[in-house]
C-alpha cells in the first residue's frame, strides 16, 4: 500500500492519525531504535524525520536505524535539500506557499525531482503554511515566510484552496517547532471545512487534550515533536494516541 493510502485509511478507521517527528539534529542514533519500537507500540500511525537545521551530517544514519525497527511508514519532512534519501517510505514535497523565497515555493524542488525520481521515492505533495505562534521559531526563520496572523483563519483556508486547486494532497498548518501556542483550533476548523484534502497540524503541541481538540476540530493528522525528545515524556505517547484517535473502531491496516 502506498503511504499516502495508508494514511488516509488511518484517518478514516482512527478519525485522525498520529504522526511522531523524530529530528535528526537532535536524538541520539544509539536511542532510536527503542524510540522507534515504544512509539508504535503507544500507537504512533506513522514517522516524520526531518530538520529545520541539521547540524550534523547524519541524516542517512539516523533513517537507517529509524527502518530498521520501524513497522510504520518513515516519511521525510524535509528541512531542506540535504534531506532527500532512498531509505524512507514517502517524501513531503513541501512548498512553503507563503514564503517570500522562490526556491522554497518551487526551486529547490526542481534540485530534489530527478533525485526522489531516482530514489522511487513516493512524493506527497504539501503546502506547508506556518502559522503565528507567539515567538519566531527555527522554521518561521528558515523559511522566510510570513506567519499567517492567528485570528485570521480565512487567510488560511485560502491558502488552501489554491494548494488543493494546484493539486496538493495535504496542507500541513505550521506553528513551529517549540512554538508557545499551537494553531488555534478554529483556523484547523476553516480550514478542514474549505478543502477536501487531510489537514496536517503540528507546533507547539504539548498535551493530550489539545492533540484531542485539534484532531476533533478537523484535523486529519497531529504532528508532536519536541514535547518526547524531552526525558520523561515518552510514557505519555499512549496518552496522546488515544486523544487523537477519537474514533474507536477495531482493524488493523495493511
Ligand atoms: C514540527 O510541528 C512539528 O513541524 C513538531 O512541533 O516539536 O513543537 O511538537 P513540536
Amino acid at each position: 500500500m502506498k503511504t499516502f493510502d495508508y494514511l488516509l485509511a488511518v484517518r478514516e478507521q482512527k478519525g485522525a492519525g498520529f504522526l511522531l517527528l523524530l529530528d535528526p539534529d537532535k536524538l541520539a542514533e544509539e536511542d532510536l531504535s527503542l524510540v522507534v519500537s515504544h512509539a508504535q507500540e503507544a500507537g504512533v500511525d506513522a514517522f516524520l524525520v526531518g530538520s529545520s537545521l541539521m547540524t550534523r551530517d547524519n541524516f542517512e544514519n539516523t533513517l537507517q536505524e529509524i527502518k530498521r525497527t520501524a513497522k510504520i511508514p518513515v516519511i521525510i519532512f524535509p528541512g531542506s535539500l540535504f534531506q532527500i534519501s532512498g531509505q524512507a517510505d514517502a517524501i513531503l514535497f513541501l512548498s512553503v506557499l507563503a514564503s517570500r523565497n522562490i526556491d522554497l515555493i518551487v526551486g529547490n524542488h526542481i534540485h530534489a525531482a530527478p533525485l526522489i525520481r531516482q530514489h522511487e521515492l513516493e512524493t506527497i505533495p504539501t503546502a506547508y503554511l506556518l502559522v503565528e505562534s507567539g515567538k519566531m521559531t527555527s522554521a518561521h526563520f528558515m523559511s522566510d515566510s510570513f506567519p499567517i496572523p492567528r485570528e485570521k483563519p480565512e487567510i488560511a483556508a485560502a491558502y488552501s484552496l489554491a494548494a488543493e486547486m494546484f493539486g496538493m494532497k495535504m496542507v500541513y498548518l505550521e506553528a513551529g517547532s517549540g512554538a508557545l501556542s499551537s494553531v488555534p483550533k478554529e483556523m484547523v476548523h476553516k480550514v478542514a471545512g474549505s478543502v477536501k484534502v487531510p489537514v496536517t497540524v503540528g507546533g507547539g503541541i504539548r498535551n493530550p487534550e489539545v492533540a484531542h481538540e485539534l484532531a476533533s476540530s478537523g484535523a486529519s493528522f497531529v504532528v508532536t515533536g519536541n514535547f518526547f525528545e524531552e526525558n520523561g515524556n515518552s510514557g505519555m505517547l499512549k496518552e496522546f494516541a488515544r486523544a487523537i484517535h477519537f474514533k474507536k473502531t477495531e482493524g488493523v491496516i495493511v
